[in-house]
């Protein structure tokens, strides 16, 4: 077994170091180095297991092994979950590294049939996963993160994680009507919707497709977008290109329209459209003054359909495996700083 990440961090309190900096370097890595002698060395681990906590969080989140370490997931509770690699959406994205299953019947619980999934990690590499049911891939929602280092390694080799940018949808979601700025009679409201790069359709249990998925329509409501979207007063969801709005009171609306995967979690970056919208009381007139039809001021209309929209999203961030190599650099000279002052 490895060393508890516990034990990583009371070992770090020993030391006369900034502390700060180790710690930032210990949450960045996934808590992988024990400092010594001034040489950093990995913390050496057989098998491991991560626990899947009730409320669907892999624990921990991201772990780091030596090649050759088998991992084992324990879901804890009656909910099912998958350990799915990011390269395995629909259609799959670069390597499938590993997957326990894509349906209810190979979904793994605390009190199902299935209680436990293993893998065995050979080659070094960075492993971004996810779970079917509650995450997706690029490190959204219930999501993790296996590095596997040689022992002695400074910063991750082998293969690179499965690029964020090519697992995410290359998809943009559109509104038909109503129009932004549209004054609407009455308390219902009828969306027209459009995807680009997609197709609309019923949830398939199981499957995280990049070429299909359905709509989330936030009235008037904001919501986590960086974890599974949850069916509260405010979010509608729509399995095709047309949703209705019951009950929506006299005033004025902002609808934020949420493309995501058949489990309701949202790509990321997110994939939305927004309008603003007004409506009166059924019958009444609109209130003087109120846009009809035309956009006001300061609200850009809502654009046409165009290929590849906001699925362009540019994503300029540093390589977190980088960064955290930076980190862990710093620390290893704070380290070797304090200890020839000590
Ligand atoms: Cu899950």
């Amino acid at each position: 077994m490895g060393v508890p990440f516990s034990q990583l961090r009371a070992f770090t309190r020993r030391l006369a170091v900034p502390r700060l900096l180790a710690t930032v370097a210990l949450d960045a890595l996934g808590a992988i180095a024990l400092f010594s002698g001034g040489s950093v060395n990995v913390v050496s681990a057989a098998d491991e297991t991560v626990t899947i906590s009730p409320t669907a969080t892999f624990l921990p989140k991201n772990l780091t092994v030596t090649p050759g370490s088998t991992i084992t997931w324990r879901p804890t509770g009656g909910n099912p979950h998958s350990v799915t690699s990011d390269g395995c959406v629909e259609p799959t994205a670069g390597a499938c590294t590993f997957d326990s299953g894509a349906t209810a019947a190979t979904f793994i619980s605390g009190t199902g049939t299935r209680t436990s999934y293993s893998f065995k990690f050979d080659n070094a590499g960075i492993y971004q996963y996810f779970c079917r049911v509650h995450g997706g891939p690029g490190g959204v929602g219930q999501s993790g993160t296996v590095t596997v280092m040689p022992a002695g390694a400074l910063i991750p080799t082998g293969a690179p994680p499965v690029n964020s940018a090519d697992v995410r949808p290359n998809v943009s979601v559109y509104v038909v009507s109503p129009a932004n700025g549209a004054t609407i009679v009455g308390d219902r409201v009828t969306v027209q919707l459009g995807a680009n790069g997609a197709t609309v359709r019923a949830p398939v249990f199981g499957e995280v497709s990049r070429t299909a998925g359905h709509f989330n329509l936030l009235l008037d409501t904001e919501v986590n977008l960086a974890t599974q979207i949850q069916a509260v007063p405010g979010v509608t969801r729509s399995n095709t290109t047309t949703a209705t709005l019951e009950n929506v009171r006299p005033g004025p609306h902002t609808l934020t329209v949420v493309w995501t995967y058949d489990n309701n979690v949202s790509p990321q970056p997110p994939i939305t459209s927004t309008l603003r919208f007004t409506t009166t009381a059924g019958g009444g007139e609109a209130p003087a003054g109120a846009p009809s039809g035309a956009p006001p001021a300061g609200i850009p209309a809502v654009r046409p359909p165009a290929t590849g929209d906001a699925g362009l999203a540019s994503n300029s961030a540093t390589p977190w495996y980088i960064a955290s190599a930076g980190f862990m650099l710093l620390a290893g000279a704070g380290i070797v700083m304090a200890r020839k002052r000590a």
